[in-house]
Order: C-alpha cells, then sequence, then structure tokens
C-alpha cells in the first residue's frame, strides 16, 4: 500500500545543514511503537511545512521550506530549519514554529526543546541588550564587586509611602536597586504612580546622603498599552530601568517594550515568573537556558538565572550554561546539551542571582557564580533582627568578606552586622 504520510521526507541522516539554517536541539521520547526515526520526522515536519497526511498539491518551492532532521543521538535530535521559512524580528512566530505544535503530538511520549542556534541572518533583525553589563555598571557606577539589589518583603501589603520607606532603607544599607515583586503592580493598596512618585523622592535623599547612584526596578507588568505608560512614566521621574515579567507578559509584548525603552534609554530588568512550568521537567518543556537566549536576542538588560544553593530550583550546571549563553560572545560548549551561538555584537545581559540568599550564603554564591552578576538579597535583608538597613549592610560586609577573601566568622568578628546576621541564618539553605 502507498504511504498517505511523508514524514519520513523531513528526515536525511546525511543532510549538512547550511550556515544560514536555525537549527533546534530537541530532547525526544517517541511514544510506543513508533521508532525514533518516525518520530524524529514528526518533529521536523510538523514544526515546519507537513502535515499527517500526503497532499495532492504541493507548491513547487515545497523543499526550500521543508525542516531535516538530521542528526539523531539517543533521545536528542537535531533539525535545521531554512531561514527563509522565519520572519525577519518577528520572535513569536519562531515560537509559533519550533516550539509550537510539536509539544502534543501524541507520537511523542516527551519533547524539550533544549538550545537553538540561531544565524546571524537571523540574529541581526533584532537589537539586543541597550546597556548590557558595562552598560549597566556605568548606569549604578559600581566597578568590580555584583550590584547589590532586594525585593520589598512581604511581597504585597505594604502602602506606597510604606514601600518606599523601605526602599529607603535598602539604598542607605548600601544597596544599589530596590526591586518590586513580580506579582506587584499596581493595586488598590499600592499603586503604580504613587509608588514611582514616593520612591523617586526617597531614591533623592538616599542619593544626596550616600553620595551613591541608587535606582529601583518598578514592575510595569500588565496590559501592552499600559506598560508604555508605565515606560514613560518611570523616564520622566529619572529612573534608569523598567522591570518586566517576561514570560507572563509574552514575547511580543517584550519586543514592543524593547523599541520603548531605545526611545526612552531605560534598561530592562527581566524577571521570569513561570518559568518553571515549561523548564523544570527535564523530558519535557522549553529550556530556561532558550528562553535567556531569545530574551538576550530581543534586549533584555539583566535576567534572573537562579542560584544554586537558593530556595528554588536550578542545577549548577544549568544555571552556569545558561550564564555563559547570555554573557559569552561565542559559545561553543563541547556539551550535548548546548549549540554553538555566535553572539556577534550583541552585548552581554547582566545574569541576576536571587530566592534564598541570605548574607550566610553570600561567600558560596559567589564562588559559583563570579561577581559579575546582580545579587538580590530580599529575605535575607528584611529579615534581619535590626531590621532592613542593618540587613543590607550585613549583606554588603559579606560581599566585602568574599572580596576580600575573609572568611564569614572572621568578618563578622569587627562587623557586628553581619554577626547578627550570621546568628539568625548561619549557613542555612533555605528550601
Ligand atoms: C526572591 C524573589 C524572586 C525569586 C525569583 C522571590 O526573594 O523575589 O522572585 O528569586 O526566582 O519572591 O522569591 P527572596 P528566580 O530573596 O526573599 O527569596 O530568581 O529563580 O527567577
Ligand atoms: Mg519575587
Amino acid at each position: 500500500m502507498k504511504s498517505i504520510d511523508w514524514y519520513q521526507d523531513f528526515v536525511d541522516l546525511k543532510y549538512k545543514p547550511s550556515k544560514n539554517d536555525v537549527i533546534c536541539l530537541f530532547r525526544f521520547e517517541p511514544a510506543l511503537k513508533m521508532s525514533r526515526v518516525e518520530a524524529a520526522g514528526r518533529i521536523a515536519s510538523e514544526s515546519s511545512a507537513g502535515t499527517w497526511t500526503t497532499l495532492t498539491k504541493l507548491p513547487k518551492t515545497i523543499e526550500k521550506v521543508m525542516a531535516t532532521s538530521f542528526e539523531i543521538n539517543g533521545n536528542f535530535v537535531k533539525v535545521a530549519y531554512p531561514i527563509n521559512i522565519w520572519e525577519p524580528g518577528n520572535m513569536p512566530q519562531l515560537l509559533s514554529g519550533i516550539a509550537g505544535n510539536i509539544f502534543g503530538m501524541k507520537a511523542l511520549e516527551n519533547l524539550k526543546l533544549v538550545d537553538v542556534l540561531l544565524p546571524i541572518q537571523y540574529t541581526r533583525h533584532f537589537r539586543g541588550p541597550e546597556f548590557g553589563i558595562e552598560g549597566i555598571r556605568r548606569l549604578l557606577k559600581v566597578k568590580k564587586r555584583p550590584i547589590t539589589g532586594a525585593v520589598a518583603k512581604p511581597k504585597i501589603g505594604w502602602s506606597a509611602k510604606e514601600h518606599a520607606k523601605i526602599a529607603y532603607e535598602t539604598w542607605i544599607g548600601g544597596f544599589d536597586l530596590v526591586k518590586d515583586d513580580e506579582n506587584l503592580t499596581s493595586t488598590q493598596f499600592n499603586k503604580f504612580e504613587q509608588r514611582v512618585k514616593f520612591c523617586s523622592s526617597m531614591r533623592d535623599k538616599a542619593e544626596k546622603e550616600s553620595g551613591e547612584r541608587k535606582s529601583a526596578l518598578i514592575n510595569i507588568t500588565g496590559e501592552t498599552r499600559q506598560m508604555i505608560k508605565r515606560a514613560k512614566m518611570l523616564h520622566d521621574f529619572g529612573f534608569e530601568y523598567i522591570m518586566i515579567d517576561v514570560i507572563t507578559v509574552g514575547i511580543s509584548a517584550l519586543q514592543t517594550l524593547r523599541e520603548v525603552c531605545h526611545d526612552y534609554k531605560l534598561a530592562i530588568h527581566a524577571h521570569r515568573a513561570m518559568h518553571a512550568a515549561f523548564d523544570r521537567n527535564p523530558r519535557h518543556g522549553i529550556s530556561m537556558l532558550f528562553m535567556a537566549k531569545i530574551c538576550r536576542l530581543i534586549g533584555v538588560d539583566q535576567i534572573h538565572i537562579g542560584t544554586v544553593i537558593g530556595k528554588l530550583v536550578g542545577t549548577q550546571s544549568e544555571v552556569l550554561d545558561i550564564k555563559s549563553e547570555i554573557t559569552a560572545n561565542r559559545v561553543n560548549h563541547k556539551k550535548s546539551s548546548v549549540l554553538y551561538q555566535h553572539w556577534n555584537n550583541i552585548k552581554p545581559v547582566l545574569p541576576v542571582s536571587s530566592g534564598g540568599i541570605h548574607p550566610g550564603i553570600i561567600p558560596d554564591v559567589l564562588k559559583i557564580m563570579g561577581t559579575d552578576i546582580a545579587l538580590l538579597v530580599s529575605g535575607g535583608i528584611h529579615g534581619h533582627p535590626n531590621g532592613t538597613r542593618d540587613g543590607a549592610c550585613a549583606a554588603m560586609q559579606s560581599i566585602e568578606a568574599a572580596m576580600k577573601k575573609i572568611s564569614l566568622p572572621e568578618y563578622a568578628k569587627t562587623h557586628p552586622e553581619l554577626r547578627t546576621a550570621l546568628e539568625k541564618w548561619g549557613r542555612l539553605r533555605p528550601q
């Protein structure tokens, strides 16, 4: 009987990808009774030009728009996509293809989009970060040490005025940044506009008193036109940044806001709330490495990547792979789970470590992550027995100790704020 499907036409194990192909690396598990080749054909087919049956009529150019599964290695398959099927500068379209219907195919038990190699023909249509790591360090006048920030805790509940007072205490304790929590936007009890106004006058006061640059990551997350208005307001009040929950607002909104931030010369702080819904399962979903990569391409200036030893999931190798993807100019891993990537003139993104950090584990975090990061210590300063200001001070002391290679117990002998923090938390690794 003649075959009624053409999935096998999407597999060519002899295919040599061209330098302009977009190449995806998937981890896949075929469903029962499906061979690896049959499953691999379905991945390439459904994510490009194919359908479940042969067709009576095809365009003459069909071969130019078909993806090819060209390398099958155990549970991994590489798929090459011709560049001309991708609209320049349209990131949602890329996702609709390589991260679309294929996740629901009955032929696959599990499917994970692990990484994507994006050729220069694709990347050249995106801005990348406006500031990048160097630009952020220049903005904040912080040369070598980690940039420090804290989220007011509890996450929600403070009025705008109370929130700004906590921000002031955080800044005066020595931190560079205060940050909104991912679920704080504009509520009855804490309106965005009020928060911006109060925080800007507290920032002016803190800058005057400390002689240091102080800034805020105020969360504009919302409907896109609302976010544009909020970005303008932050610009008008002299803030350097916007903060967006990049996953929940969606990639299209992020692209729009990237353009707005170019006009206003605002940096973007990317919070990744919701990522674990699709990246936590190692066998199914989309990797954070890939999400961070497209955020770099679109142009966020800093993004959460995890802490390894904090309260949230993320193994050391996952976190460090993401770090190198968003900071290196060429990513040329020998690992089977990371593809080559040339970033050309696209700037590096500042990695953000956050979640469960306190002064007692800061040196351990820096040992893993290095010092070219933003360190967000929130519960770990507001929970200090003497309050936020001493908490921030203790965290700064812990960074100093780590950078001077002095042990925390030793440094605590002459730094009472650090001593008090260590008495409460020790070296606890929160869960
Ligand atoms: C940290 C945090 C961040 C997480 C996000 C929180 O607070 O504000 O949202 O770090 O996770 O609410 O948990 P704490 P990630 O410092 O008090 O833990 O950085 O992994 O994306
Ligand atoms: Mg948070």
